[in-house]
């Protein structure tokens, strides 16, 4: 074995996944991390290799940004995906029925929108029930401080959606505004950028790492939308040896398999539910309703119980089509071996 476990801690290495490989894996293995997905082919680096390999698996579990894989040492060809540490994930876009992956391995989220039309909470309560469910720490990122007054107050609608939160305003382009971000992007630390089209996610990027490695483009005018600049996934090292995730504007959001996650983010509405006193209450007409006497002192905002309630129904919806799907797949799968099992005890295979 060349390489050394410190210089594959450089790339975020850790006893984690070091203890998923045998000895003998290592001797005729190399581990590396997914650096960038392309259509067909990954770019995976480590110690003292640089490679495109295939894509690895497909569906549910294919290699993403992020990922650890073993090489084969003579041809390159991943052999195994690691365990992830770590998923961030979404419904993937339009009526497929599937989760899609976005990063693997990741540690903090960079949930970043901006100081204008962009801000939505209902958005941001989507990112952060989903960074809730796959345990990475969630940071909102409010770019553009320098073209408003008023700076406070998306800061404070932001720390209000959920306990615990921490949010930072920056000008994306500035070097020592975007310092502030520095403390979670040390040595071995994945960070992985995320919002809307236009936000400044390439550009903050850039600010981090000292040049223009990702391609940036101004927004609309008229809405500040973006324009979809940044097309694939990729990594990118820091001096201070973190690692960066640039990843497209998404234009939808859909939650699925993470009703742990929603609790999380709004869990002063769980918390007033189990103070009603009838145990299924349903908050619309039963007596001794905490969450209507919330409502009614202000302690609430009906907004806030609204956006709720909405998520919910959705991820229960979500969480269900992708269940019956997977089931669905399963059965199938079932369906074939038994037949390959008859054809083969019949002797026709
Ligand atoms: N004034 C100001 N402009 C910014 C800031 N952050 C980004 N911009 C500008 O906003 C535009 C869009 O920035 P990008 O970095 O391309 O946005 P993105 O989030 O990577 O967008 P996609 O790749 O399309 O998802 C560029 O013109 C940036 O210069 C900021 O904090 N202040
Ligand atoms: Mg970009
Ligand atoms: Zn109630």
């Amino acid at each position: 074995m060349t390489e050394s476990f410190a210089d594959l801690a450089a790339f975020g290495w850790s006893n984690h996944f070091q203890s998923q490989c045998l000895e003998d894996d290592l001797a005729a293995a190399l581990p590396v991390r997914v650096v960038a997905v392309h259509r067909n082919r990954l770019e995976v680096a480590g110690s003292a290799i640089e490679a495109s390999v295939p894509v690895f698996a497909a569906g549910d579990d294919a290699a993403t940004i992020g990922d650890w894989l073993l090489l084969d040492r003579a041809t390159h060809t991943p052999m195994r995906q690691l365990q992830r540490k770590s998923l961030f994930r979404r419904k993937a876009a339009g009526a497929v029925q599937r989760m899609q992956p976005i990063a693997a391995n990741v540690d903090t989220l960079f949930i970043v929108t901006s100081c204008n039309q962009d801000f939505n909470a209902a958005r941001l309560e989507r990112y952060l029930a989903l960074a809730r469910e796959a345990d990475v720490t969630p940071l909102v990122v409010l770019t553009k401080a320098d073209l408003t007054d008023d700076t406070r107050q998306f800061l404070s609608a932001a720390l209000r959606l959920a306990p615990g939160l921490h949010a930072e305003t920056i000008d994306a382009r500035d070097e020592a505004s975007v310092a502030a971000l520095r403390p979670w992007c040390g040595q071995g630390q994945t960070v992985a950028v995320v919002g809307s089209s236009g936000v400044g996610k390439s550009t903050l990027i850039n600010t981090l790492l000292g040049r223009d490695v990702q391609a940036t483009t101004g927004i609309r005018e008229d809405d500040a939308k973006g324009r979809h600049t940044t097309r694939g996934r990729s990594m990118h090292r820091l001096e201070a040896g973190g690692w960066m995730i640039d990843t497209p504007g998404m234009r939808e959001l859909q939650i699925a398999d993470a009703s742990d996650g929603l609790e999380q983010v709004f869990a002063e509405i769980a918390e007033l539910a189990t103070q009603c006193r009838f145990a299924d209450c349903g908050h619309e007409s039963e007596p001794g309703c905490a969450v209507r006497n919330a409502l009614e002192s202000g302690a609430l905002d009906p907004e806030r119980l609204r956006r709720y309630r909405k998520l919910a129904a959705e991820e229960r919806h979500n969480s269900e089509a992708v269940h019956e799907r997977r089931a669905r797949e399963r059965g199938f799968g079932k369906m074939i071996k038994s037949i390959v099992a008859e054809t083969k005890s019949r002797g026709k295979l």
